[in-house]
């Protein structure tokens, strides 16, 4: 591809306002026109009145690429100490008159181009005294144009040293920036490479300029200024720039989060729990009763599913070995995905491996650019995410406020969207209006999308979510849910119509790209569904255990309601919260307390969450021990 120099130039009153040079292929001329018209348009110094761009055909064979010169950086106190750096550079080159020298760099400072110095009889070679001569023509090495940025001075600076090291006659380089706040300059040479100094000038003087240092005859000066001026340079591997000072640890900005993290009560740690995730769990050599887990029906542990799972590990081992579409689909995977169909009266379903990828994949794959999504404000983060991803355009409703999503849809038409929500909110514990949200979407034609997390095995008359919490009278157009909480196994799946999940099985990178789940994971979710089939006795007694707790709280005076397994208990603060959950740990109640980001700042919560086979001994326990300690805090 031929490549081209483009040269900009944006001037008013015929002042000089700003000037910019790149070497590109053919095909990066129009952004990079755009980016350096953006530029000159856009200077501090005010808007140009006049502004240029050339643009200049180069023979590819001409040009000459070089090396960066090596980098190194001076650190001084102060602008005397930089020259003194200066006068050493000089000497180093076998210059006896350093000190005449720097003397003369302050006549260059109304210059646009450079001072063109004999270094011997100190004599001026440029022919126009008050321009000095400008070398141009030389760019970096890359491969597509850098995001437009404020001049850097350094990565400037560094093509054209490297391109002026190389003239003809012409063994160093000194420059002084007349940008008033940048004080760091640099003197280069192709002995010395690029020597920056950190302080050259004090800061706010305008004062800036450069002297080309010349050794050579006077019939050769036109050659070093035809090289200075069009031979076209490239500048290859020029080094990151570190900032000046010792090196800086990477990972400060680490260190720093953290500690603000820490300073805001919002650090997190991981806590080992050394048992089975049961109602009683073993944790720090204590027994503990389990009231933070999502395995709402102790699925986890019952013993057909263990063994069944047993059986098929014995059957299949333990990996799948490749993606569903490569290796990864055994008939465990698809009578798993039969199994959650029929569960969810919908014509198919798909597992994912997580909820979170669930959400992620199947959001991305059905919304794109200029596409709209419309999100309750509490929804989950995967689907925060999913949506963020998808680059639809994202409108918030107030939570499981439909009036408000009716007014937001009236005033976003839109050809293509859709409407998501959780069906059960995971911090709030309350029930998505199904019946009006469906409704909605359908009037304005857009997809619905429901996440039945918390509500699958725990809402409904036997358990299978929210459809049938409101009497299989409407239903989703994609139903999405997790096989990791109620199902005590792992993934996330989505239920939908045939069409929908050949869709995705093409399109959803999360599912195309991961690695399947194992057929023991597959296996144990398709006993523990069977089992809850079988079983709705279990979906009841977790349903009893809501109302008895919810009573028990009550009684206690606590302002706590929940048709869910997920039960808020507001706490506000951050600390108070952290301080009550800890409190509780030491009485033996394994119960979280949920914090910012996951919730809103200040309302810091204590998130109990039920199984079907806690006692109601232990549940009235908890109930006490909570009242107790929020007592004893004064909240
Ligand atoms: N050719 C010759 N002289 C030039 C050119 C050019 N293309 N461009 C500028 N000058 C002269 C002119 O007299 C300016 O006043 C002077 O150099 C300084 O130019 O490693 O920003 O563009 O961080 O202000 C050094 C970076 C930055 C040090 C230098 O120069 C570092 C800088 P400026
Ligand atoms: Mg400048």
């Amino acid at each position: 591809m031929s490549l081209y120099s483009i040269k900009m130039r944006a001037s008013a009153a015929k002042k000089h306002i700003s000037g910019s040079e790149k070497i590109v292929p053919s095909n990066q001329i129009a952004p990079c026109v755009d980016q350096l018209v953006r530029r000159g348009m856009s200077h501090s110094k005010g808007e140009p009145d006049q502004l240029s761009v050339k643009i200049t055909k180069i023979e590819e064979a001409s040009v000459l690429s070089f090396d960066a010169l090596p980098v190194r950086t001076v650190e001084v106190d102060d602008h005397h100490a930089g020259l003194d750096e200066i006068r050493k550079f000089i000497r180093s080159l076998n210059i006896s008159r350093a000190d005449e020298i720097i003397a003369l760099l302050s006549e260059t400072y109304a210059m646009r181009g450079a001072m063109l110095l004999d270094v011997d009889t100190l004599e001026r070679l440029e022919p126009d005294r008050e321009r000095g001569v400008r070398a141009t023509c030389m760019d970096a090495q890359r491969t597509i144009l850098p995001p437009e940025m404020e001049k850097n001075h350094f990565a400037e600076a560094i093509v054209l040293a490297t391109k002026v090291a190389h003239a003809p006659n012409i063994i160093g380089e000194l420059c002084i920036s007349d940008d008033p706040e940048y004080v760091t300059g640099y003197a280069a040479s192709l002995e010395t490479g690029y020597l920056r100094i950190t302080k050259l000038k004090p800061r706010g003087s305008e004062n800036g300029g450069r002297i080309f240092l010349y050794r050579g005859g006077r019939q050769e000066v036109d050659k070093t200024i035809s090289f200075l001026q069009e031979q076209p340079v490239i500048v290859k591997n020029i080094p990151p720039l570190s900032p000046p000072g010792p090196p800086r640890d990477k990972f400060a900005f680490l260190d720093e989060a953290l500690q603000n993290i820490r300073d805001n009560h919002l650090y997190r740690s991981l806590k080992t729990i050394q048992s089975a995730q049961s109602a009683n769990v073993r944790y720090q050599g204590k027994d503990m009763l389990m009231l933070a887990s999502n395995d709402y029906l102790d699925m986890s542990c019952v013993d057909e599913v263990k063994a069944y799972a047993a059986q098929i590990l014995q059957q299949y081992g333990t990996g799948s070995g490749g993606s569903r579409l490569i290796t990864g689909n055994t008939d465990i995977h698809e009578r798993l995905e039969e199994k959650l169909a029929a569960f969810k009266h919908t014509e198919a379903a798909l597992v994912f491996n997580t909820g979170y990828v669930a959400n992620l994949a199947t959001i991305t794959s059905l919304m794109g650019k200029g596409d709209v999504i419309f999100s309750d404000e509490l929804n989950h983060a995967s689907i925060i995410d999913g949506c963020r991803l998808s680059r639809a355009d994202i409108v918030v409703y107030k939570h499981n406020d439909m009036d408000d999503l009716e007014r937001k849809l009236r005033e976003n038409p839109c050809a293509k969207g859709m409407i998501v929500s959780d069906a059960v909110f995971s911090m709030d514990g309350d029930i998505l209006n199904l019946p009006r949200f469906v409704r909605l979407a359908d009037q304005y034609h857009l997809l619905s999308m429901v996440d039945e997390a918390h509500s699958t095995g725990v809402i409904g008359r036997t358990g299978r979510g929210i459809v049938e919490y409101y009497g299989s009278t409407c239903a989703p157009d994609v139903l999405m849910g997790t096989l990791s909480k109620s199902v005590g196994s792992e993934g996330g799946f989505v239920c939908g119509s045939r069409k929908l999940i050949e869709y995705l099985i093409n399109r959803a990178r999360g599912f195309i790209f991961s690695t399947s789940l194992s057929p023991v994971t597959m296996a144990a979710s398709l006993k523990a569904l069977e089992y809850i089939e079988e079983h709705p006795e279990r979906v009841h007694a977790l349903q009893e255990n809501i109302r008895f707790f919810c009573g028990c709280l009550q009684q206690k005076g606590l302002d706590v309601h929940s048709e869910t397994a997920i039960i808020p208990i507001l706490v506000g603060d951050e600390q108070k919260a952290v301080e009550v959950s800890q409190a509780l740990f030491d009485a033996g109640f394994f119960i979280s307390a949920i914090r910012y980001p996951t919730v809103e700042k200040g309302s810091a919560r204590l998130r109990a969450a039920l199984m079907a086979t806690h006692t109601r001994a232990q549940l009235q326990a908890a109930a006490d021990a909570i009242a107790g300690i929020l007592r004893e805090k004064e909240i």
